[in-house]
């Protein structure tokens, strides 16, 4: 028995840990730990409503947006404030380009390399590679010329023995399978996709003025003014450079991640089924059909348990709750009782060993990430949650593509829950949601043709139109999974606020009934061929995107004071 540490997770937000044990060559149990501490909920309390977006949002970098998405529609959803359709509109862009950017940025960029062996491509024929891709797709830059341009900065990179960001990983790994050039067409995808995010996102900088953290959201709005001859406004001349970019992002998904997704698989096709967790998946739903808030959504809200596809069960958001049994925080009504987040606390107490140690105390606390459940079971959230609720919610966009794919790789619905599964759905999801954006940028040139210029609903800005206790809920598919803020404002400042995220559902610790964690039970079962390159294990966490600072919400273990900050 070997009990191994993968500390840090690298290629990923935030600082995770995982400790598992090796029996026969198989993870026969494991430990998922966040080892950061931030204070996002503590900072907001006592803060104007109006203004938590913009602390909120600072809770993460990579899922930039989404925090402030959920932040003003708890606080909308606290005060009764409504905004109008063309803010409807504009979010729904925001959140759509954040979400395809990510999910392309995972795949090449956090992912790809689990599965693709750089050093080998070196030794790719950039003739077969040429053949290879022309084989997959239609997209233009397929030349032996090109391949050969990818392999020599490739090979003068290793003959400078500075690989850059391609450094300190298993190449030569017993696991990796590709051909060489199925692993240089990897590497060349890699290096566009990361000029093409950059592009892209350009997006949140048209409709927010900046990326990331867009700065155009607004609590009953957003801070956009649109009208289509205004320089200064979102006018028609700025959407249609938006129109351009969602084109540009079609292409890059349907031509390069869509297929190289599929001319990977197959390699890999034993991790169809490794790295399944229990089989409970939640997603709180996200982009309605039309400007209705009553018309279905395309990823629809739901709950499925033990696999059962059959089955969608519809959410109910008070049988959420957050256990600190093995998280570093106490509760003051006893740390074996779930609290819902509408009543959540926030009380840091770090009693871990002090670094540097081996093996973290797992029979005590050995996390900073709290354990949610919902109805007292653990869920899986994200891209693969959200595709099986659309399925079994029989959405004609995810049964299309999802049977696409399965039919691609020959395999049935039982394969989705797989570690392949998660890679599939997000490539599939991606899809879905690139495809949609197109038609959003159209409504709002036909609102703005129409002389509709609302973009806020200015009633409830002032303080004094509300409630003076009052609390509310605010819900988002982030490109991870579901994503919830729970604020309560007592007159007109913010008594508490509670944020319970995708990473914190996937990698939060076990709870009181000593239930494993999502992450914790993916991983078991998975051969590991070498203990001191435990690359099967990235494999799978990385499979569900981490990420710590969202998950947690100043890192200093023993609790000590860092800075003082006197605020005015
Ligand atoms: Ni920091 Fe996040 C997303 C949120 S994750 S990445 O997506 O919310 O847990
Ligand atoms: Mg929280």
């Amino acid at each position: 028995m070997t009990r191994i540490v993968v500390d840090p997770v690298t290629r990923i937000e935030g600082h995770l840990r995982i400790e598992a044990v090796v029996e026969d060559g198989v993870v026969k149990d494991a430990w998922s730990s966040s080892t950061m501490f931030r204070g996002i909920e503590i900072i907001l309390k006592g803060r104007d409503p109006r203004d938590a977006w913009a602390f909120a949002q600072r809770i993460c970098g990579v899922c930039t947006t989404v925090h402030a998405i959920t932040s003003i529609r708890a606080v909308e959803d606290a005060i009764g404030a409504t905004p109008p359709p063309n803010a409807e509109l504009v979010r729904k862009l925001v959140m759509s380009a954040q979400l395809v950017q990510d999910h392309v940025i995972h795949f090449y960029h956090l992912h790809a390399l689990d599965w693709v062996d750089i050093v080998s491509a070196i030794s790719a024929d950039p003739a077969k590679t040429s053949a290879l891709a022309q084989s997959i797709s239609d997209w233009p830059k397929t030349s032996p010329r090109y391949f050969a341009g990818v392999k020599d900065r490739l090979q003068s990179l290793a003959n400078s023995g500075r690989l850059g960001p391609f450094a300190n990983a298993y190449w030569g790994h017993p696991a990796y399978r590709l051909p060489p050039e199925a692993n240089l067409m990897a590497v060349a995808h890699y290096l566009e996709a990361l000029d093409w995010q950059r592009e892209f996102i350009k997006i949140h900088a048209i409709l927010g003025g900046k990326n990331p953290h867009p700065q155009s959201f607004l609590v009953g709005g957003m801070a956009v003014p649109i009208d289509p001859n205004e320089q200064a406004s979102l006018n028609v001349g700025s959407l249609e450079q938006v129109r351009m970019l969602i084109r540009g992002a079609q292409a890059v998904v349907s031509q390069v991640y869509i297929p190289d997704v599929l001319a990977i698989a197959p390699s890999y096709l034993d991790w169809a089924s490794l790295g399944a967790t229990n089989g409970h998946y939640m997603a709180y739903g996200e982009y309605h059909e039309t400007a209705d808030p009553a018309s279905p959504r395309i990823m629809p809200r739901g709950v499925i348990r033990n696999g059962d596809l059959g089955k969608l069960e519809p959410l109910d958001a008070s049988k959420i709750h957050e256990y600190v049994t093995h998280s570093w925080y106490d509760y003051e009504g006893g740390d074996d009782v779930g609290l819902h987040p509408s009543e959540g606390q926030t009380s840091p107490n770090y009693t871990g060993p002090e670094p540097p140690y081996e093996f973290l105390n797992v029979e005590g606390k050995y996390s900073w990430l709290k354990a949610p459940r919902y109805d007292g079971q653990p869920m899986e959230v994200g891209p693969l949650a959200r595709t099986l609720v659309a399925y079994a919610a029989g959405r004609p966009e995810a049964k299309g593509l999802v049977d696409y794919v399965l039919g691609a790789l020959g395999a049935g619905p039982a394969a989705l829950h797989s570690t392949l599964g998660r890679i599939a759905a997000r490539a599939i999801e991606t899809q879905i949601m690139v495809d949609k954006m197109e038609g959003w940028v159209d409504e709002l040139l036909v609102n703005m043709g129409a002389g509709d210029l609302r973009i806020c609903d200015n009633d409830k800005w002032d303080p004094s139109t509300w409630p003076e206790d009052c609390t509310g809920a605010g819900f988002h598919e982030a490109p991870r999974g579901a994503l919830g803020h729970w604020v309560h404002i007592r007159k007109g400042e913010i008594a508490n606020y509670q944020c319970v995220v995708p990473s914190t559902w996937n990698a939060g610790p076990r709870d009181a009934d000593q239930e494993r964690g999502p992450y914790e039970q993916a991983v078991i079962g998975t051969p590991i061929a070498d203990p001191e390159q435990p690359l099967e294990i990235l494999r799978t966490i990385h499979s569900f995107d981490p990420c710590m600072a969202c998950g947690v919400h100043v890192v200093d273990g023993r609790g000590r004071t860092l800075a003082e900050v006197k605020i005015q």
